[in-house]
């Protein structure tokens, strides 16, 4: 976060004054000074060392999922589990001893739990989901403090009301913890459906429904379920409190299952199925010494997130979460016990801002392809859209010694160690078969090698010996007997097709149009706005942004829309307008320091290509466009950045590379080639093979264009299939409030980095 080389914070301090151009520098020093555990309820962090690992079972779902060729009934309410060992629970006083406050899904009646217990549908019968929220009277919301001062559902309209997303200064109504009633939205991750029923982040509303966001319709839900069998997953998504939702449990699985893919034991491809076929939900969580769930919201000294970045501008929003406790489906480092066979496992990282590069280990942590018998194999055999052709081996011997571990690295550079390895960012999942015959008796651990924040931060902790700084995540004992002989897909050798036909190449469709899009991230000044010296701003993140657009499509501080918009009528204008049944490219910059997994609703995209581009001469030459104004009281001069203006250039209109986008077009010569392809264009990478699938998530680093193949189609489309105008969805795209596009660590969505996506006839 503190990198020198990220955005505002190294490269521009010449014009370091407009970084916080909107911060007239008027906001009194130390509005959050006092400490806080919580702002509501006090709370100690718990030291995560101090939490003994691998002790409880890990929760599994086969014979628990929820048919959904019926109507399923999904409850949100409050509930406890024990989420961390019992010795944790059983010395505190009650109601703490019952377990972990949480906010969860129960379906059907069954009880709520964290995750949720996992949907499976059947391709082509849609399901109907009912959606209830019963967040009343909460333990939970005392410690999860909504931040008033950004964007967000708000329903009582107190953000609105006291203008709180344009401070500072803000009325001290802004700095208040919210304590009103709790907006929920359900969004379906990486569902092909129409937009009323995506959960659009506005689409919220309240117990009872006593307020509703301005893009509600309906809480009953229809998923038509047309898509190809994969892995999705259901999370909130209402506005601006997707971070806190998430974290406080609202997340399941979502399996579509077709007449290959059917999870039963007959299955045509031979997948392992039954208790060899399990859900793992990865996050990383903070307790405190109640074992309730720790979100940092203050300057406390014991947040290992460190007190909030842009405090005058809002008083509680950190850039990223990251806890010290690991988690998988609900449980603190959980052990497996499994048969000496091959399982699938369905992964999702779940968690708001930590990345995961993963790698079987041995018990002592100790890399077993280099000491001893080679560990068990894993391939991955799918990603967020469904099946590869072809399985990806994953932690090869072939790739040497601790693979995985080796430093992923910054600007500029290819960030290729997690490539061949377990590596999922936020909302990315995988389908994996690892393969433990002939492991009887043998413990294995699997580890995480991302350093916090990626790929620019460094250990995997926090630097300071924490739980997490050894990197595991859990635990599998081999010390179930085999049953019967494993007669299951072997990637290793011959067996079944892992699809019936191969995945359909968007990539080589001619586009109808390109789109070149940055990603930036704005930081406080270095001079302004605490005074010199303050150790609060400098070079600290106060909002990340789409191609420097926020979330309603205005400009700073104004109610001018970015010119070349398109409203929804309900609240936001959307730059991002693709016709229905189109393919476009998007050529995505990221000007940050960091990677952000970029998720797109609606459809499922393609990568073409990584290719390694020079943010410092760009951004030179990307600032110097812009036109100089005034906003939010302050006077940017021509060529000046200005945060929240939009593109420097008009949106609609093609710059030299024939691409939308209002930004300077990534020329070759001077932006394509640089350190170790000074003097030639740097090569296009094409997609490690774990990318080279279906996606709805993509992670993109830093000082790289990641280009995509994106069509406004259902992805079994053949490539000739489809025309620019012409729907080919079982539903109308256009229809309803919309999709969105955003980040999806969750720190970043809830504070602009997301836009509004709207489907053209
Ligand atoms: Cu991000």
């Amino acid at each position: 976060m503190n990198d020198a080389r990220l955005f505002l914070g190294g490269l521009v301090l010449g014009a370091g004054l407009v970084t916080l151009g909107c911060d007239s520098g008027a906001s009194p020093d130390g509005v959050i000074s006092v400490t806080r555990a919580s702002v509501v309820v006090p709370q100690t962090p718990l030291d995560g060392t101090t939490i003994p690992r691998f002790v409880d079972p890990l929760t599994t779902f086969n014979g628990r999922r929820v048919d959904a060729t019926a109507t399923v009934n999904v409850n949100m309410q409050e509930f406890q589990q024990r989420v961390l060992p019992a010795s944790i629970y059983t010395s505190l006083p009650a109601p703490y001893n019952a377990g972990t406050f949480l906010w969860g899904y129960n379906i059907n009646n069954a009880g709520a739990s964290w995750p949720a217990r996992t949907i499976e549908a059947k391709q082509g019968t849609a399901t109907t989901a009912i959606y209830t929220n019963s967040l009343t009277n909460t333990h939970l919301q005392k410690l999860l403090t909504v931040d008033q001062s950004i964007h967000w559902a708000d329903p009582l309209g107190t953000t609105a009301a006291n203008n709180c997303v344009n401070g500072p200064p803000l009325a001290a109504a802004c700095t208040e913890p919210y304590a009103g009633p709790i907006p929920t939205v359900v969004h379906l991750h990486g569902n092909e459906v129409l937009s009323q029923y995506d959960g659009h982040p506005d689409a919220w509303w309240t117990p009872g429904f006593a307020q509703k966001g301005r893009a509600f319709v309906s809480n009953t839900y229809n998923y038509l379920n047309q898509q190809e069998a994969t892995t999705l997953w259901f999370h909130d998504h209402a506005l601006g409190i997707v971070r806190l939702n998430v974290y406080a449990g609202l997340a399941g699985f979502y399996f579509i299952r077709d007449g290959r893919d059917t999870g039963l034991p007959n299955n045509p491809i031979t997948l392992p199925s039954g208790p060899q076929e399990a859900e793992l939900m990865i996050q990383d969580r903070q307790f405190d010494t109640n074992g309730q769930l720790y979100f940092p919201d203050s300057d406390n000294a014991a947040n290992l997130n460190g007190p909030p970045s842009a405090p005058d501008k809002h008083p509680f929003w950190i850039p990223e979460f990251f806890g010290d406790v690991m988690t998988v489906n609900g449980k603190s480092w959980p052990t497996m016990e499994v048969q000496p066979r091959r399982y699938r496992f369905r992964l999702v990282n779940a968690s708001n801002a930590r990345f995961l590069i993963m790698q079987m280990f041995n018990q002592q942590g100790v890399d077993i392809h280099v000491n001893g018998a080679p560990g068990p194999a894993v391939w991955q055999i799918g990603s967020d859209g469904g099946l590869f052709n072809t399985p990806v081996k994953l932690d090869d011997p072939a790739n040497g010694a601790n693979a995985c571990a080796g430093a992923p690295v910054g600007n500029n550079v290819d960030v290729g160690a997690g490539a061949k390895c377990l590596f999922l960012a936020p909302a990315e999942r995988a389908d994996v078969i690892v393969d433990f015959g002939g492991q009887a008796g043998k413990t294995f651990t699997l580890k995480n090698f991302a350093v916090i924040p990626f790929p620019s931060g460094s250990p995997v902790g926090f630097g300071a010996p924490d739980a997490t700084a050894d990197g595991l995540v859990m635990q599998f004992k081999v010390d179930l007997p085999l049953q019967g002989t494993d007669t299951t897909f072997n990637p290793a050798g011959s067996h079944p097709a892992l699809r019936a036909t191969p995945i359909v190449n968007i990539k080589t469709i001619a586009p109808n149009k390109k789109r070149q899009l940055i990603l930036v991230e704005e930081e406080g000044d270095t001079a302004n706005p605490d005074g010199p010296g303050s150790p609060v701003d400098d070079g600290d993140p106060v909002e990340s942004l789409i191609n420097n657009t926020k979330w309603n499509g205005n400009r700073e501080g104004t109610t001018t829309v970015v010119p070349g918009s398109t409203s929804n009528g309900r609240g936001v204008a959307a730059t991002e307008t693709p016709q229905e049944g189109s393919t476009e490219i998007w050529e995505v910059a990221n000007l940050t320091g960091d990677a952000h997994p970029i998720h797109i609703h609606l459809i499922q995209f393609q990568v073409i290509s990584r290719q390694i581009f020079d943010v410092d001469s760009y951004l030179t030459d990307w600032m110097a466009a812009f036109p100089g104004g005034t906003f939010n009281g302050f006077n940017f001069p021509a060529g000046i950045y200005i945060p929240g203006f939009g593109p420097p250039l008009t949106y609609n209109v093609l710059n030299g590379a024939g691409a939308l986008g209002g930004n300077l077009n990534y020329d070759a010569a001077k932006y394509l080639q640089q350190g170790a392809c000074a003097g030639g264009a740097c090569p296009l990478r094409a997609p490690d093979a774990i990318d080279s699938g279906w996606k709805d998530t993509i992670k993109m680093f830093p000082g790289e264009v990641t280009r995509l193949a994106v069509r406004w189609a259902p992805q079994d489309i053949p490539a000739n299939g489809t025309r620019a105008g012409q729907d080919p969805f079982p539903f109308d795209p256009t229809n309803g409030p919309g999709y969105i596009e955003h980040c999806h660590i969750l720190d970043h969505e809830d504070n602009e980095f997301m836009r509004p996506l709207l489907i053209a006839k």
